[in-house]
């Protein structure tokens, strides 16, 4: 702790975080499956953390989501239900149908994920490959950022 005392003069130097903006909050989303009709995909990208995508059982079900746009990436946040991908790919394209793995993950934990990535995409896809149980992954929110 610094002595504060009456008189003299004290600097701070700051450096403010730029807010970060989540690219990818109400996008046009889609998604392999759905389980029921109020679990749709866009309802990872509604920023509403009481409001999820639940997939089918499949252990090869996506989602994602389209930019609007060609973005720098810099991360992706993936924040998961109870039933989560414990292998999952995050994938990026820039005409939505080729895809890139920007990363795999082979041994994820679930809850939130904050998952750096690098590189351009208007295409952004979370791809599974292993379910963490018996139920389809179920994202509340899946967000992306430049
Ligand atoms: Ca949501």
């Amino acid at each position: 702790m610094l002595p504060l005392r009456k008189g003299r003069t004290v600097t701070l130097d700051l450096t403010l975080d730029a807010p970060k903006t989540d690219l990818a909050q109400g996008k046009p989303a889609s998604a392999s499956s759905e389980s029921s009709s109020d679990q749709g995909a866009a309802k990872a990208f509604d920023g509403d953390l009481s409001t999820r995508w639940s997939a089918g059982p499949d252990a090869s079900s996506w989602l994602q989501v389209d930019l609007g746009g060609t973005y720098a990436l810099s991360g992706i946040d993936l924040l998961w239900e109870e039933s989560y991908a414990k292998c999952d790919k995050l994938q990026a394209s820039t005409d939505g149908s080729t895809w890139r793995d920007l990363v795999t993950q082979t041994n994820s934990a679930g809850g939130t994920e904050k998952v750096p990535v690098s590189g351009s995409a208007r295409y952004v896809r979370m791809q599974g490959t292993q379910k963490s149980g018996q139920w389809g992954y179920s994202l509340y929110e899946m967000e992306v950022f430049g």
